[in-house]
This record gives C-alpha cells, structure tokens and sequence, in this order.
C-alpha cells in the first residue's frame, strides 16, 4: 500500500502547497482577542514560577488559552508568579506530565482526560459516542454541579484540578477512502488515545484500532504505521494531520474535554490568596479558550476543505447508523462509570 506521504507529494505538486500555509496563516490570525484582565491585583508572599506544559501545538486553541491564563496570574499577580509555558509535549506526554506534577517537577499541565480513566474511572463518561449533542450540553455538564464535584474528585493522587477547557468534538480522518458508513471501516487501522472505551467504539464499528500517545501520532500517520485517527478540526490543522491524510468524515463522535490540574506539591507551597489566583485564572481560561475553539471550529473544517481534503458531512441518517451501531458501548461500560452519572448528563441535554 502507498505510504500516505507519497500520495501526497504528488497531490502537493498540484499547487495545494500554497493553500496550506495559507491555512495555518488564517487560522493564526482569526484567533478571538484576549479578554481585558479584570480583578484586582493580589498581593501574598514570596514570588513563584509556574511551568505549564501541554501536548498540542503552539497554533491551536489550547495554547491561545494558556497564553491568556499567564497573561492573567502575572499581571494580577503584578509579576511575583511568572508563568512559562511549553506546548507539543516538549515536558512528556499527558500521561508523563501529570507524572511530573506528582513528582513535583512540574507544576501545571491540562491534558485530555481520557487518557486519565485509569487514575479517575469517571471520566471515562466523557469517552462515551454521542453523549454531548451540543457544546452548550458540554458547558452545562463541565460548569455545573457534575463537572465542580469531578474536579473535587480529581484533586488527589498529588494532583489539584482547577477547571475545565475544550479539546472538542472529534472528527475521524484516515489517508485511504471515504467514511459515510461503519462498513467503510472494515480493515482500516485507526489510531486512538491510550483509552479503552475509545479501542472499543472503533472496534465495535468494524476497525482495526490501535492505541497510541499523541506525541507519536504525526509519524504513525505520516508512515501508515496507522491510516486513520481522530481528533477535532483545530487539531487535525494544529498538527498538520492535513498533510499525510486525505479523508475526513464529521462524526462528532465524541466530546473530549481537557482538564487543568497543578502539582500538589506546588500548591501547598501557595499562599492563599496565589490558590485563589489561579482558580479564578483557569476559569477565565477554559471560557476563552472554549470560544476560540468554537469559533475556529467551521472556519477551519471550511479551510481544510478548501486545501483539498475530501471532507464527508453525515447526513442526521448517516450520524444515526453509527450512533446504533454503538449503543452496545453503553451497556458494556454502563456500570464501570455509573448508570447515574450517564443519566445526570443526558438529564442536561433534555
Ligand atoms: O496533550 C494532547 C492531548 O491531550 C490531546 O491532544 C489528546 O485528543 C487527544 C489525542 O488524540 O491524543
């Protein structure tokens, strides 16, 4: 089988080479503006240095997000709490760097939480197809009583989470054929995140999936190690996933949320009034960053189309055959998470 970067040098000889950059480009440029700091400046001893680390790339939403939460803590902080940060796993990977936040050698980070469900089962609800109809249902859930008790929950194990941001609705894309239906998927190797119920959603529709950390995926794709993976739009653009996979189909299959954590170790050492800081910093965060998400969303997906890949929309029959194709999925993990917390969430999208 031809390896995907071949195909696609020959695509990029046709000239799709300009309307690339130019992707990248737009999207840096339509980035929502950062809110105005508000809140009063707070004042506590000592001075501290914050190193957040995370697994996507400089260009996309989740960056712009940490670039207006250290914009926040240091200028409310009038300096005395620097933040410096670092993006496409330059710390390790979302499994390692919440390692280093337990060993306190690094002090935030904000991964996806799936692959976290074998330190926190509960979040595997958030892995579960189909369960978010709308970004409004995610923001209920995330903002509401379920996602205040869920970091609760999570700050322990020598971890504090501090709040919520949007990694997005996942989109499938593979370098091989067109997805309209679960046959299309017979035979084809999908990368997913190190989450269990992930390999069971694609195995259950009729692929072959593999479990991988982010930080290896581009390679894999880039030398059909895999064929396929999936992740939202900005992501599919941030890391250039465009250049080594033709197909994309919009499935909107799953919601994946990203959860801002700090090292225990290090929050411990905080005044008080510094906690306080970076809760109301991550907050404020995780509602700008949602909105950059949300409004690069179409724009990119438009983009990228527009660049050359074949982009399948699923009509509302189409979206349906996948969602009954996958609702075996809940009876298999409908105990392990709690049939409770599941109806909680679909209560929201009532
Ligand atoms: O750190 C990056 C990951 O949290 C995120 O990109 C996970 O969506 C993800 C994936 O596909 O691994």
């Amino acid at each position: 089988m031809k390896t995907s970067t071949t195909k696609r040098l020959t695509t990029l000889v046709g000239g799709t080479l300009f309307a690339l950059t130019t992707l990248h480009a737009n999207a840096a440029t339509q980035m929502p503006p950062f809110p105005e700091v508000t809140g009063d400046k707070v004042e506590a001893d000592g001075e501290y240095k914050i190193k957040f680390s995370i697994g996507t790339t400089q260009s996309g939403a989740q960056y712009r997000g940490l670039e207006y939460f250290e914009k926040i803590v240091e200028e409310r902080s009038g300096g005395d709490v620097q933040v410096e940060l670092f993006h496409s796993a330059q710390l390790g990977d979302d499994l390692q760097a919440v390692s280093n936040l337990q060993s306190g050698t690094l002090e935030m980070t904000a991964p996806s939480t799936s692959p976290l469900v074998g330190m926190f089962p509960e979040f595997a609800v958030f892995d579960l197809p189909f369960l978010f109809p709308t970004p409004e249902v995610a923001d209920n859930v995330l903002d509401g009583e379920i996602g205040q008790r869920m970091l609760e929950e999570a700050s322990r194990q020598g971890l504090v989470a501090i709040g919520w941001a949007e990694n997005g609705y996942r989109q499938l894309t593979n370098s091989e054929t067109p997805v309209k239906e679960p046959a299309d998927l017979e035979g084809l190797k999908i990368r997913t995140m190190q989450n269990d119920i992930h390999l069971d959603i694609w195995r259950t529709l009729g692929a072959n999936p593999t479990p991988m950390s982010f930080a290896e995926l581009f390679t894999a794709l880039e030398q059909g190690v895999v064929d396929g993976q999936e992740n939202p739009w900005i992501t599919i653009e941030a890391s250039k996933f465009y250049e080594v996979q033709d197909y994309a189909s919009e499935t909107n299959h799953v919601y994946t949320p990203f959860i801002t954590l700090v090292s225990a170790r290090f929050w411990d050492r905080l005044p008080a009034e510094y906690q306080q800081l970076l809760r109301e910093a991550a907050k404020e965060m995780g509602e700008y960053e949602r909105k950059v998400s949300r409004t690069l969303n179409d724009q990119i997906k438009q983009e990228l189309k527009e660049s050359g890949m074949n982009i399948t929309e699923l009509s509302p029959e189409q979206v349906k055959v996948f969602q009954e194709k996958l609702a075996p999925v809940y009876d298999e993990w409908r105990d392990e998470i709690g049939g409770e917390l599941i109806d909680s969430i679909r209560q929201v999208s009532q």
